[in-house]
């Protein structure tokens, strides 16, 4: 009960106004979920990652999953990171779509791509890519795909993975792109109005950044900000993208 009669004091509302302010930066903050995995006592991280992937099977697919169980036993692996573009040509119908299957379950078979490994649970955390967005994008983030295979961890379109050396920013990009937004094969609920989406989304990545104090921040999205490949930059990650990763790099 003192304490309400503090505030009355000019100096305690002054402070009061700090701490409604500190709160305020914190919430801000807290916009993307962050989920933490428990990393090996030691506590080294080792990963691997893949992205566009679900061919059921086809396209070399099952070569490279081979390859990735043989990898992930020899590196003893925490847990697997996709970049989207998980299920080709138009992402999954619903969470009950035999693709699913075809091109997640029976394809990455290895014990050490599906099974908890010295303890650590190895968990795929999957950000969407623009083949993802054409087909139901909120089907891969039902709960109910955990039903089908406990491995599918799609937490948002845009999360936090706390890895004790590491923190991973996986950033939604496909609303970045322009050429993608009128174009009425993409499934933009829960995203729209893009520009809106984007500004937050820059906005809570600027302060998960800034707020992580890992030695490690790792930002992963699905389009490259710089290639030298087919579809080459993309303007729009070099525009509003980059300049976030410059400014909270130390
Ligand atoms: C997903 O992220 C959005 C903002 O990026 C947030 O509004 C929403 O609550 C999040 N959902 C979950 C399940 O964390
Ligand atoms: C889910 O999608 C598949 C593939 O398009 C379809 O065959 C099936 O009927 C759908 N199931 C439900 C419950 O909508
Ligand atoms: C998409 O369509 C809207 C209205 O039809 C237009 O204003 C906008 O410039 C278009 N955007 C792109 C990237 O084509
Ligand atoms: C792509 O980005 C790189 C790095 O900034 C730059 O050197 C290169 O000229 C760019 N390529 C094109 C085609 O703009
Ligand atoms: C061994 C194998 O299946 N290789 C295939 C890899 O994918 C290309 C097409 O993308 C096929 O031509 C190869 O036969």
């Amino acid at each position: 009960m003192a304490a309400w009669t503090c505030c009355a004091s000019p100096a305690m509302a002054v402070l009061e106004l700090v701490i409604v302010a500190a709160l305020l930066i914190v919430q801000a903050g807290a916009e993307l979920t962050r989920v933490e995995h428990t990393p090996k006592t030691e506590g080294s991280l080792s990963i691997l990652a893949v992205g566009d992937w679900g061919r059921r099977g086809q396209f070399n697919q099952t070569l490279v999953a081979e390859q990735m169980g043989v990898m992930g036993e020899k590196l003893d692996i925490d847990f697997i990171i996709s970049t989207g573009d998980n299920f080709y040509d138009d992402g999954i119908a619903n969470t009950s779509d035999p693709l699913f299957k075809e091109s997640f379950t029976n394809i990455y078979t290895a014990d050490s791509l599906q099974k908890p490994w010295t303890n650590l649970i190895l968990c795929v955390l999957v950000v969407l890519g623009n083949h993802d967005y054409t087909g139901n994008a909120l089907a891969q983030q039902d709960p109910a795909i955990l039903e089908v295979d406990s491995r599918y961890n799609s937490v948002n379109k845009s999360f936090i993975v706390g890895a004790g050396v590491a923190d991973f920013f996986l950033v939604d990009t496909s609303p970045f792109i322009q050429k993608y937004w009128n174009n009425s094969k993409y499934d933009w609920r829960e995203v729209a109005p893009l520009t809106t989406y984007i500004d937050n989304l820059i906005q809570d990545l600027d302060d998960a950044l800034t707020e992580s104090t890992a030695s490690w921040k790792i930002v992963v999205g699905h389009h490259p900000i710089s290639s030298g490949c087919e579809h080459g930059n993309t303007s729009e990650l070099v525009q509003l993208l980059l300049p976030v990763l410059k400014a909270n790099t130390s």
